[in-house]
C-alpha cells in the first residue's frame, strides 16, 4: 500500500489530522492497535479551548458539539470553604467548549467515515522503518497477515505508551519527566452537577474537582494515593470523601447516584525534545504529558496537529520544507507554556504526602493572591483558556 501520510494511533491526535489532511486533498492511512469500540469507550477529558473548537469545525466534525456542548464563561477555585469564581471572558474574552473526548472522537470518526477514510483497527505489531529516506514505511499485522504501507512522512500520534516516540534514537531523544505522588479517581454520574461552572477545590484531605459533561450528567475526580486500588472504592465511599472535600456550600448540593463510569489516573509532566526525526512527527501525548489539573492534554494535541497539519499542507503545494523542520520548535514552545501551568497548578492545588508546613503556607499564599488579586486572575485566565497557536 502507498500513502502520502502514516498515521499511527485514531486518538483526536491522529483522526484530526487524518481529517484536516483529507479537506486539503492529502492522503493518509490510519493504522489503531485497538478496536474502533475500545477507542470509544475511553472516558477522558472534557474541556475544548477556542482554538480546539475552531479546528473542529474546520475539520467538518463540529456541528453536533456546537449543539450540545456547554460554553462556560468562569470557574471557581476553592481552599476550604472559601470560594471564589474567576471570570474567564473577562480577563480573556474568551470562553470554554464543555464537551467529552468520547463524544469528540466519534464525531471526528464519522466525519472520517463520511469522506471514506482509511483506518485500520486491531492492527497489531505496528513498526516503523526507513524512518531516514524519503520513502519511510509502516509494517502491521492483522488477522495473521503482515502488511507494509509506503509513505512520504509518518505522524506518530499514538499517545504515550505508543512506539513511534521509541523510533527516535535515544542519542537524539531528550526526555523531561516528573511523576506526581498521587492519582486521581474520577467518576461519571447521571446526576446533576452541583454548579453550573467547575470548581477546583484545595482541601486538607486531599484535591477535588467538580465537572460535568450536559446539565444531567457529573463528572467528579478526587485526588488519591499514587498506586491506589480500584476495587477499594465503592460508588458510597467515592460520594463521602467527595462531600467532605468540598466547600459546605457545594457539599449541601451534592447529589449523589451509581457510577457510570470510575477510574484511576497517575498524574505526570513529561516532554520529549525534539518530537521530530528524519520523516517521523509525533503529536498529542505521544510527545508530551501533562497532569489534568489544568484541562491541557487534548488542547495541546490539538494545537500539534494545527502546526503539523499546516506544514505538510504547505509542502505538498509549495514543495517546502520550512515549516516541517521548525515543526517541534514551534510545537514546544507553547507545550512547555503549558506544561508550566498544569504544573503549577497541581502544585498548588493537591495535598502531598509528608507536606511541611512552610508548603501548605505556600499554597494558601497562593491561592489567597489569586483569590484576591484581578491580576493573578487576569494570568491565570490568559492560560486556562489556552495561549494562542
Ligand atoms: P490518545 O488519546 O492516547 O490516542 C492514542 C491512540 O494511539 C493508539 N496506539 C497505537 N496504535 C497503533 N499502534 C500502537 N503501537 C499504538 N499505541 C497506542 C491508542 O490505542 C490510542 O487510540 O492520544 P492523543 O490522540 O494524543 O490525545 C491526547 C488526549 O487523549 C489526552 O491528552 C487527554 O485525554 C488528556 N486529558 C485532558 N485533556 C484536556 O485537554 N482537557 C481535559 O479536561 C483533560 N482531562 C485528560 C483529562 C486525561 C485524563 N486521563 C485519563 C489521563 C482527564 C483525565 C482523567
Ligand atoms: C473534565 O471535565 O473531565 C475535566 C475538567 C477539568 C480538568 C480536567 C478534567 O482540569
Amino acid at each position: 500500500m502507498r500513502t502520502q501520510v502514516g498515521i499511527i494511533g485514531s486518538g483526536p491526535a491522529g483522526l484530526l489530522l487524518s481529517q484536516l489532511l483529507d479537506l486539503q486533498g492529502i492522503e493518509s492511512v490510519v493504522l489503531e492497535r485497538r478496536s474502533q469500540a475500545y477507542v470509544l469507550s475511553r472516558v477522558r477529558a472534557g474541556v475544548l479551548e477556542e482554538g480546539t473548537v475552531a479546528m473542529l469545525r474546520q475539520a467538518q466534525a463540529g456541528e453536533r458539539m456546537d449543539r450540545e456542548g456547554l460554553v462556560h464563561e468562569g470557574l471557581d477555585i476553592a481552599i476550604g470553604d472559601r470560594r471564589h469564581r474567576i471570570d474567564l471572558k473577562k480577563h480573556t474574552g474568551k470562553t470554554l467548549m464543555f464537551y467529552g473526548q468520547t463524544e469528540l472522537t466519534k464525531d471526528l470518526m464519522d466525519a472520517r467515515e463520511a469522506l471514506n477514510a482509511q483506518i485500520v483497527y486491531e492492527a497489531k505489531n505496528v513498526s516503523i522503518e526507513d524512518l531516514d529516506s524519503k520513502t519511510p514505511k509502516l509494517r502491521y499485522e492483522k488477522n495473521d497477515k503482515k502488511y507494509e504501507v509506503v509513505c512520504d512522512f509518518i505522524a506518530g500520534c499514538d499517545g504515550f505508551h505508543g512506539i513511534s516516540r521509541r523510533s527516535i534514537p535515544e542519542t537524539v531523544l531528550k526526555t523531561h519527566e516528573q511523576v506526581y505522588p498521587f492519582s486521581w479517581l474520577g467518576i461519571l454520574s447521571e446526576t446533576r452537577p452541583v454548579s453550573d461552572e467547575v470548581i477546583y477545590v484545595n482541601n486538607w484531605h486531599g484535591f477535588a474537582l467538580c465537572s460535568m459533561r450536559s446539565m444531567t450528567r457529573s463528572r467528579y475526580y478526587i485526588q488519591c494515593a499514587f498506586d491506589e486500588d480500584l476495587e477499594k472504592w465503592t460508588d458510597d465511599r467515592f460520594w463521602d470523601a467527595l462531600r467532605t472535600r468540598l466547600p459546605r456550600d457545594a457539599a449541601e448540593l451534592l447529589e449523589v447516584g451509581p457510577s457510570i463510569e470510575k477510574s484511576i489516573a497517575p498524574l505526570r509532566s513529561f516532554v520529549a525534545e525534539p518530537i521530530q526525526h528524519g520523516r517521523l512527527f509525533l503529536a498529542g501525548d505521544a510527545a508530551h504529558i501533562v497532569p489534568p489539573t489544568g484541562a491541557k492534554g487534548l488542547n495541546l494535541a490539538a494545537s500539534d496537529v494545527h502546526y503539523l497539519s499546516n506544514a505538510l499542507v504547505t509542502f505538498y503545494m509549495d514543495k517546502d520544507m520550512g515549516l516541517l523542520e521548525s515543526y517541534s520548535h514551534k510545537c514546544l514552545k507553547r507545550v512547555w507554556q503549558a506544561e508550566r501551568f498544569s504544573w503549577w497548578l497541581t502544585s498548588i492545588l493537591h495535598r502531598f504526602p509528608d507536606q511541611s508546613s512552610f508548603n501548605r503556607s505556600i499554597q494558601v499564599a497562593e491561592l489567597d493572591h489569586l483569590m484576591e488579586s484581578d491580576t493573578a486572575q487576569a494570568a491565570f485566565a490568559e492560560n486556562y483558556v489556552g495561549l494562542p497557536f
